[in-house]
């Protein structure tokens, strides 16, 4: 399955699309039962809650069949693959498992506050002052039926992965250091409604968060960070070359745009094709030599 090019260049303007029915019902209940089934029997030690909020609820879970096939085996995969390009997108090694739990009855909630991810605060993964691009994209997969907005939903403004480049190459991608830019966004947030089996499908530097959850119900989600098989070493470099690894939009760019990222995606390949053959022993000398020989006439 593939996205049309109307669906592209909203995901260009927006960063995100949604996907209704993604995810068959069977997979998504085998998913939630996994879940439900390990916190019946772990629990939840309240000492850890600030690391499962940040990072990831039922950490032993997170590599299993139940959740990694809800990306690597649905049209999840194969859409975002036309995004990024055909071959280039790996397989999800892991899902995290977002659970954002009902806030009291009656609470006041406050709006949603968005974030990057990436950037360290001491309780993701990395220390505050650092800060790391380590995947190309979100594939959040809805387990639960998220009707209504404040109900935990993964809520994204439209537009801000554009602005974020910009602030980006005005200022330098060092002001990270500092914490996730504080920019006037383009548009108001979108709270994603939706039901089990929905998915998103966002950019990496799409401004983002999990909204408020003033419902009564659990909201059950999976968010994979996926990547294109060079997000490694791209790196950083894609805070301001944003669609370097959407290969699969490059068409729909303006021509300057599109040809700054297929110029930095060829020099990638020759280099790793350099590395290729330094490893098998064989210099660019002899190797240019050798195919020189098979074209002579
Ligand atoms: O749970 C969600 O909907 C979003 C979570 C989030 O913002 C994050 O993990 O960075």
């Amino acid at each position: 399955m593939r996205l049309t090019d109307q669906q592209k260049r909203r995901f260009i303007e927006d960063g995100y699309i949604v996907i209704p029915n993604a995810v068959p019902r069977v997979m998504v209940d085998a998913a939630r039962q996994s879940i439900n089934h390990y916190i019946g029997q772990h629990g939840m030690p309240p000492d850890e809650l600030d690391i499962y909020r940040a990072q990831t609820y039922c950490r032993h879970l997170t590599q299993t069949h139940e959740i990694t096939t809800l990306f690597n085996d649905t049209p999840v995969f194969s859409l975002t693959e036309s995004l990024v390009g055909e071959g280039r997108l790996s397989k999800a090694a892991s899902g995290q498992i977002g659970l954002r739990f009902p806030a009291p009855p009656f609470a006041d909630a406050g709006p949603p506050r968005g974030h990057l991810d990436g950037i360290g605060s001491g309780k993701n993964g990395s220390n505050v002052g650092e800060y790391h691009r380590g995947f190309t994209g979100f594939a959040v997969v809805y387990l639960s039926d998220v009707p209504t907005e404040y109900s935990g939903n993964f809520t994204v403004w439209p537009g801000s992965h554009l602005t974020v480049e910009q602030h980006l190459e005005q200022q330098g991608v060092d002001v990270l250091t500092r914490g996730c830019p504080q920019c006037d966004w383009p548009r108001p947030p979108v709270q994603v409604t939706g039901q089990a089996g929905d998915a998103v499908i966002a950019h990496h530097q799409l401004i983002h968060t999990a909204a408020p959850n003033t419902s009564p119900n659990i909201r059950y989600g999976i968010i994979f960070r996926l990547r294109h098989v060079d997000c490694g070493e791209f790196a950083n470099k894609a805070y301001t070359d944003i669609w370097h690894e959407w290969e699969g939009l490059h068409h729909l760019l303006p021509p300057e745009r599109a040809s700054r990222s297929n110029t930095e995606a060829k020099a990638r390949r020759r280099r790793t094709r350099a590395a290729a053959r330094r490893r098998s022993g064989k210099s660019s000398a002899r190797v240019a030599a050798t195919s020189r020989k098979r074209t002579a006439p």
